[in-house]
């Protein structure tokens, strides 16, 4: 039977490579994002490749109503999500903590931490009257090693990783599976968005080596959301090989 898959963030990187491998799988889609035309575009295109069944919802994370009525609003032919990818994140900016945007601080804690948890309080309680689903919280190696310049995303990422093993004991009983996945540096519009459209710096933190795509993570969500009911990834951490931790790389 087909899942119901909510991503959060599908109009870009992860979770736009994660919404097309699920529906090539036949999985039923809820997808999330605040730019509409792109989340269009994509419903379009899975529905014509994939035949998918494909449902979206437009709402910034940091909106807490707007996240309670988007995710509320869903009839019980797209309620029941069975795994939740709580994906959409950002980074922004990337300067010492004296010199920090106050402004970019809340939008990073904000959208990765207080967004996600929205997400969760709309969707959990669902989850534990039908006893299962997993959550797949998307974490960073920033989480594991922080790095210069790093100190108020790091710590949004390291409250994800916090939050995801406690909200594992919280919802032991119900045979929830809470999956912390972790990746390392991948070119997708991350850099671009940090780096507040300076292309050429966000390009510069890919070259001399190869990072993962955006498509290896979606592999390897798909892997931990596809496992026997009595098996659950916990915690991953995923880098392309050329990168150690978050401080160490391989570059040519
Ligand atoms: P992208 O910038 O390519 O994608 C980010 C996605 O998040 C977009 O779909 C964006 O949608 C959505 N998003 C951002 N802010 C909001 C918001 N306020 N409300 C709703 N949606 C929002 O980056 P990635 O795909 O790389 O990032 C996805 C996640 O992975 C993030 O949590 C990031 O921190 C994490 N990560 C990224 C790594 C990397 O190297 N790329 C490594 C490790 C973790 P829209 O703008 O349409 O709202
Ligand atoms: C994104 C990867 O190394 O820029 O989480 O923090 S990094």
């Amino acid at each position: 039977m087909s899942r119901i898959i909510l991503i959060t963030g599908a109009t870009s990187g992860f979770g736009e490579a994660m919404a097309r491998k699920f529906a090539a799988s036949g999985d039923s889609l809820i997808l999330t994002g605040r730019r509409q035309e792109r989340l269009d575009r994509l419903k379009s295109e899975l529905e014509k490749t994939h035949s998918a069944r494909v449902k979206t919802l437009t709402f910034d994370v940091q909106d807490r109503m707007a996240v309670e009525r988007s995710i509320g609003s869903l009839d019980s032919s797209w309620s029941a999500v069975d795994v939740l990818i709580n994906n959409a994140g950002l980074a922004l900016g990337a300067v010492p903590i004296d010199q920090g945007d106050v402004d970019d601080w809340e939008r990073m804690i904000d959208t990765n931490i207080k967004g996600v948890l929205y997400v969760l309080r709309a969707i959990i309680p669902g989850m534990k009257e039908r006893k299962r689903g997993q959550i797949i919280q998307i974490g960073s190696t920033a989480a594991k090693v922080t790095y210069k310049n790093g100190n108020v995303y790091c710590a949004t990422k390291r409250a994800i990783e916090a939050l995801s093993e406690a909200m594992r004991i919280d919802l032991l009983p119900y045979g929830i599976k809470v999956t912390a996945l972790h990746p390392g540096a991948a070119e997708t519009e991350f850099s671009q968005v940090r780096f507040k459209g300076d292309l050429e710096k966000a390009a510069s933190i890919y070259q001399g080596y190869q990072p993962l795509t955006a498509g290896d993570v979606a592999d390897v969500a798909y892997f931990c959301a596809s496992l026997p009911a009595h098996v659950c990834i916990n915690d991953l951490v995923l880098t392309c090989t050329a990168q150690a931790d978050t401080v160490h790389f391989h570059k040519t």
